[in-house]
């Protein structure tokens, strides 16, 4: 296939990844233009203090930063020196022990040291401030500017050109498509794709193009102190540093050396997002555009908390500073993709120097090969909902993620504001019941319901468990919800399903474009619903879906999100069918629990036998007056309905289901309930236990793949892939009250290799010990002994048959 015709905005440490890795694969024909000189362009690269920290909570942001280690270090552009995170808090100290966890889990070298250790690898360190450290060999200082040379020369050598002083100011477009941009000085240059690999600029761009970049430049304090006699020696090399890079994240400072100085970066400080219009006018024909006067009141904090830890300080002081821009995002992840409506343009922004060539590299796949190497769900450009795409959202959320840069934070931690943007019709039914809500998805979304409370004291005194918690893992978190699970095994209980994702694909190609797009047979007769997957090109799975075949051409869709519906809408034919995403619009309420089916029955105006209402069946009936349509599906893994019904009637819907509930003792409950169930059944959450980096068969998915029906995307893909390496397992912990929240490395045994990593885990009150789902080498049997590191702790747990509960389908199928 011939190769497209690239033009790159933008020649930062992205801009020239991105050349280099499209040049390495043989698309050569690649302009990078920037708006500043070559290579000081006055982006955040031109003054980037390049500290490379690779340990990350996400997998996918490790993986770009161990490959941009590798490559800067190929490139002689980095500088091994080693990382040193230091805890001055208890909680700091414990915080590290998970953060270890993540980088055994993510395979990065590192080990937690204590004080003494600490002081010996970072003299300025004083031992007696600080409780411990983490120190990661392999991380280090990347020379940035240095690192783009070296791949802009390369690039160069391939064919590709840079040029500078040249500011794009037009992308040009023809029918949907990008056939170049139009720079400043009016020149023209072609282009079949065109990367805004712009940087904090990157926004602004986007809006030309009706594009939502959500991103925020934010200004960040980074200053250099006078010499420090204790650092005096011979110059060591291009970087002059030998000491680790340091972070005292309970004090939001990080520290390099150049030489004799110490540099320091503060997050401490106000947000301070920066206004794009003001800048580019004040700043206009300025050599640094990203670099603002240094506000010496923000730093005062910053310096004191420093001089405590590192005394050596105490007789200096900050020679220099500037605030210094860069992006970012509502949620930490860099943005990446290409427009859906206007082909060959993409985005790769709000990227750090740590991560740079491996999203480089991602992106180059992605715009040659159609798929990324790397699972890039957490930083794809469309995996916003709606309202977190407008610019407050944005503004908000940004500055709150500046704030918590270095904070710790729980993973079931909420956003506390925007709150309130998508409810259900049942919130006020919920409210009065003491819910407490978590946020997903801009949704209000009961974790748990107080007026349960007095079922703890029931259960428990016929002989329940509820095990205490240590701390961390009794955040966000409640032994209520040991409570509703139960009840719902026991009784019945009713689950908010509004905010699952659904859409309405009809039209005469519906069927076609379905049985395309997803791997199992979905052309079956009216009320069939069918358990799916989507593939990428490569066979990875990109989500897991239900399928109701509601008419001959009118399927209900039940998603994971948003990159759902993008994905779907580019597969598209051009007439014959319509998506429509009626989650807003509708709403839902799970039904489930061995006395559903008494709770329901009276209300409604169909046979809801087992032989009238099969398991996976959808019927559209009423429910007393209300218009439903009612899927007997269970993520719970119990008996039961999940039973829509548009926005107008969700109340009426909650009151006639709860005043018959009453008899039945239903109650509501809450998202902790769920997924502790879904965990007992063997079910997967797609984006937590599996994503595109995954095969079916990996996954334990592959009973969603018919060997029958015809082509499907992906289908090639599956045939020649050969057995996976690594296999999604099932794990069961020995003792009643372990506890794990995920993101933990698994051990065989007691050996101290690690060999995989939990994903999502729950406590089952059906069998009184929590489950957990592991990524683990395929030879890895049923009945091995497994350890599990949490925190300080470790934990054994039994690789389990799945599922865990239920395995004969009696519960479901009654
Ligand atoms: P940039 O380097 O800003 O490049 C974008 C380029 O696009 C610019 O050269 C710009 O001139 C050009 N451009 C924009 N608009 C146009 C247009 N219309 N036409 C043509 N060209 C255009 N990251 C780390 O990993 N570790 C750190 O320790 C670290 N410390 C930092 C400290 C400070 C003080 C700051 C400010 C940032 C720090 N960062 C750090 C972040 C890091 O510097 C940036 O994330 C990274 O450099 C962004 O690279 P980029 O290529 O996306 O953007
Ligand atoms: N309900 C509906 N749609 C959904 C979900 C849901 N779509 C997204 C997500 N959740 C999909 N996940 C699952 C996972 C498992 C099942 C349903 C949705 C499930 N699986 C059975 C099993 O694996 O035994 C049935 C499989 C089969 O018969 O093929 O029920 O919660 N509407």
């Amino acid at each position: 296939m011939a190769q497209p015709k690239v033009v790159v905005i933008g020649a930062g440490i992205v801009g020239t990844s991105l050349a280099d890795e499209l040049t390495a694969r043989g698309c050569t024909d690649v302009t990078v233009l920037d708006r500043g000189p070559l290579f000081t362009t006055g982006g955040s690269t031109s003054h980037a203090p390049g500290l490379v920290f690779q340990t990350n909570p996400s997998k996918t942001m490790t993986e770009f930063a161990r490959y941009t280690v590798d490559k800067f270090v190929a490139l002689d552009a980095f500088t091994q020196v080693g990382g040193l995170e230091v805890a001055t808090t208890e909680q700091r100290w414990v915080d590290l022990h998970r953060r270890h966890g993540w980088a055994r889990s993510w395979g990065i070298p590192g080990e937690l040291l204590d004080a003494r250790q600490c002081a010996a690898l970072h003299p300025l360190l004083d031992p007696e401030r600080i409780l411990g450290g983490f120190r990661t060999p392999t991380d280090g200082l990347a020379r940035a500017l240095r690192a783009a040379v070296a791949q802009a020369e390369r690039a160069g050598t391939r064919g590709a050109r840079f040029l500078g002083e040249q500011e794009v100011v037009d992308v040009l477009t023809r029918g949907g498509r990008v056939t170049g941009v139009r720079t400043a000085a009016g020149e023209v240059f072609d282009a079949d794709v065109v990367v805004s690999a712009a940087g904090f600029w990157g926004a602004e761009l986007g809006a030309r193009v009706g594009l939502t970049v959500p991103l925020v430049p934010m200004a960040h304090q980074f200053a250099r102190t006078g010499q420090l006699p204790e650092l005096r020696r011979p110059v060591v090399g291009p970087d002059d540093a030998r000491l680790p890079i340091l972070r005292h994240q309970d004090r939001d400072l990080y520290y390099r050396e150049y030489g004799d100085r110490l540099g320091i970066g503060f997050y401490g400080h106000r947000p301070m997002p920066v206004d794009m219009t003001s800048l580019l006018t004040d700043t206009a024909g300025e050599a640094m555009p990203s670099m603002l006067p240094f506000t010496e009141d923000d730093f005062a904090p910053g310096w004191a908390a420093s001089v405590d830890l590192l005394p050596a300080l105490g007789d200096a002081k900050v020679e220099e500073g500037f605030n210094g821009i860069f992006s970012f995002t509502p949620d930490g992840f860099s943005i990446m993709g290409e427009h859906r409506d206007l082909a060959g343009l993409w985005v790769a922004e709000a990227v750090w120097v740590t991560h740079s060539a491996g999203v480089a590299k991602a992106m180059a796949e992605w715009i040659l090969e159609g798929t990324p190497g790397t699972d890039v769900h957490e930083c794809d450009l469309y995996r916003f909902e709606v309202p977190a795409t407008s610019g407050d959202f944005i503004l908000a959320t940004s500055s709150q993620a500046f704030v918590e840069v270095y904070d710790i934070v729980h993973p079931h931690q909420y956003r506390a504001a925007p709150r309130n943007l998508r409810v259900s019709p049942f919130h006020g039914r919920q409210v009065d019941l003491g819910a407490h809500f978590f946020e997903g998805g801009c949704w209000e979304r009961p974790a748990w319901y107080e007026a349960n409370a007095a079922l703890v004291d029931e259960l428990a005194a016929d002989g329940v468990a509820f095990p205490a918690r240590d701390e961390w893992s009794a955040r966000f978190w409640s032994p209520i919800a040991i409570a509703e699970a139960r009840w719902t095994r026991e009784h019945v209980a009713f689950y908010d399903m509004t905010p699952l994702t659904r859409y309405e694909v009809s039209g005469p190609g519906a069927c076609a474009f379905l049985q395309h797009l997803t791997t199992n047979d979905v052309d079956k007769r009216v009320g069939a619903v069918t358990y799916t997957l989507m593939l990428d090109e490569t066979g990875g799975v990109r989500s897991d879906l239900t399928v109701a075949r509601l008419a001959d051409d009118v399927f209900q869709v039940g998603a994971n999100g948003p990159l759902d519906l993008d994905w779907m809408t580019r597969h598209l034919p051009d007439a014959g069918v319509t998506i429509r995403d009626v989650t807003g619009g509708t709403c839902c309420i799970g039904v489930w629990g061995p006395r559903a089916r008494d709770v329901v029955a009276p209300l409604c105006a169909a046979d809801l036998s087992h032989g009238a209402f099969g398991y996976f069946r959808a019927v559209r009936t009423f429910i007393g007056s209300v218009p439903v349509t009612m899927l007997r599906v269970s993520y719970v893994g119990d008996l039961g309905w999940e039973i829509y019904t548009s926005a107008e009637h969700g109340l009426a819907l909650w009151d006639a289901l709860a005043e018959a509930g009453r008899a039945h003792r239903a109650i509501a409950a809450g998202r902790i309930a769920f997924n502790a169930l879904r965990l007992e059944k063997g079910y997967r959450a797609w984006g937590t236990d599996v994503t595109a980096e995954h095969s079916p068969a990996a996954a334990g998915l592959g009973f969603a793949v018919s060997a029958k029906k015809g082509d499907f995307v992906g289908r090639a893909a599956l045939e020649s892939a050969p057995a996976p390496s690594t296999v999604l397992r099932s794990i069961v912990f020995d003792a009643p009250d372990a506890v794990v929240l995920g993101k933990e490395p698994v051990r065989l045994g007691d050996e101290t290799a690690n060999v995989g990593y939990v994903t999502s885990a729950g406590y089952s009150p059906t069998i009184g010990r929590s489950i957990a789902y592991a990524w683990l080498p395929a030879d890895v049997a049923v009945g091995t002994a497994v350890s599990v590191d949490y925190l300080t702790t470790t934990y054994r747990a039994t690789v389990h048959a799945e599922p865990v509960v239920d395995p004969e389908m009696a519960l479901i199928r009654r």
